[in-house]
């Protein structure tokens, strides 16, 4: 199957934590919603091919969170 992939497409999905973004990806890799859904924790992935115009492509999706704290002000990331 991967040898009939035309293209990679990657996707980095980044947004504040509780907006949807888990399920929003999991409708559309699996077409299923879990109203039970964890919150992710650091960095989650998933792959679906599409047929688009007869070629497959391969997208690869990351999704993460923007967790504020640590971008403001005396967070960990300034020294
Ligand atoms: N009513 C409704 N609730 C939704 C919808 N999408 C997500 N939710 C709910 O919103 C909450 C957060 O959804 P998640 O998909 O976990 O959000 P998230 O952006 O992945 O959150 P983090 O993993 O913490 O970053 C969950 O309780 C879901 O059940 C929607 O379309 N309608
Ligand atoms: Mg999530």
């Amino acid at each position: 199957m991967d040898e009939d992939v035309l293209t990679t497409l990657k996707l980095l999905i980044i947004g504040e934590s509780g907006v949807g973004k888990s399920s929003l990806l999991l409708r559309f890799t699996d077409d299923t919603f879990d109203p039970d859904q964890s919150a992710t924790i650091g960095v989650d992935f998933k792959v679906k091919t599409l047929a688009i115009e007869g070629n497959k492509a391969k997208l690869a999706i990351w999704w993460s969170v923007i967790r504020l704290q640590y971008m403001e002000g005396d967070g960990c990331f300034h020294s």
